[in-house]
């Protein structure tokens, strides 16, 4: 039994797309980020740096339970483990995880930040605000760059890495970015936001999603003294 720990937000998608590409049943244990779940001991426990996704497998690669932290990593186990979406040969697996990792060390966080800032922050920081902004271009063009090069962002197969990007990419309006600069990776977004799974892995527990947070919850979420 696959059990994924879950909030529906970009990070979170990746994997709820992954399992319904790969037409996995699993079961989803909503975790409320802004209520404070994801500091509680038995979260903890499976996910040391309270944050969502989090799975674990019943029948992990030796028969015995597993649980798994960050997403990346997860999607990597789900490919393996299915032999979907995580090519087998070598160099195409090079060139997924090369993307996989900028999507981690990148996209991620500096999107994460832009969001941040310009949704989140207690008062307007116009200097971090431009910041994440232009980062965010930058990105978005190194994967326009790419995709003039390639149908998927790792080549000429739909994996794990396209996964990975596409939920941020969704969110390019709250990004302020203007999609008519990269034409490369709106043909790649428009090709992907019309599969079935992707969508169904998209729209997972959307219904749950917040459209504002209490300065409480803010709190919870972005106070980093009380986490340490
Ligand atoms: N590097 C992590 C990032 C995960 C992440 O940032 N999760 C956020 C929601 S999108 C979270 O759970 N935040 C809760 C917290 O920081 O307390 C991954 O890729 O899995």
């Amino acid at each position: 039994m696959l059990t994924l720990y879950y909030a529906p937000t970009p990070n979170g998608q990746k994997i709820s797309i992954m399992l319904e590409e790969c037409g996995l049943t699993y079961d989803t244990k909503l975790v409320n980020i802004l209520g404070g779940d994801q500091f509680k001991p038995e979260f903890l426990a499976i996910s040391p740096n309270n944050k969502i996704p989090a799975l674990t497998d019943s029948d992990g690669p030796d028969g015995a339970p597993v649980s798994i932290f960050e997403s990346g990593a997860i999607l990597m186990y789900l490919g393996e483990k299915t032999g979907q979406f995580f090519p087998a040969d070598s160099r195409k697996r090079l060139d997924v995880i090369q993307w996989l990792m900028f999507q981690k060390a990148s996209v991620g966080p500096m999107l994460g930040q832009n969001h941040h800032f310009n949704d989140y922050a207690p008062e307007p920081v116009p200097y971090a605000q431009e910041r994440y902004i232009k980062e965010t271009a930058r990105l978005y063009g190194v994967m326009d760059r790419q995709l003039a090069e390639n149908e998927y962002i790792a080549g000429s197969e739909y994996t794990i890495a396209d996964m990975a990007i596409f939920p941020w990419v969704a969110n390019y309006k709250r990004q302020s970015m203007d999609m008519g600069e990269f034409p490369n990776l709106r043909r790649w977004k428009d090709t992907l936001k019309i599969r079935p799974a992707l969508r169904k892995g998209m729209e997972h527990y959307i219904e749950t999603r917040w459209k504002s947070m209490s300065a409480e919850e803010k709190k919870t979420l972005f106070d980093i003294d009380q986490k340490v």
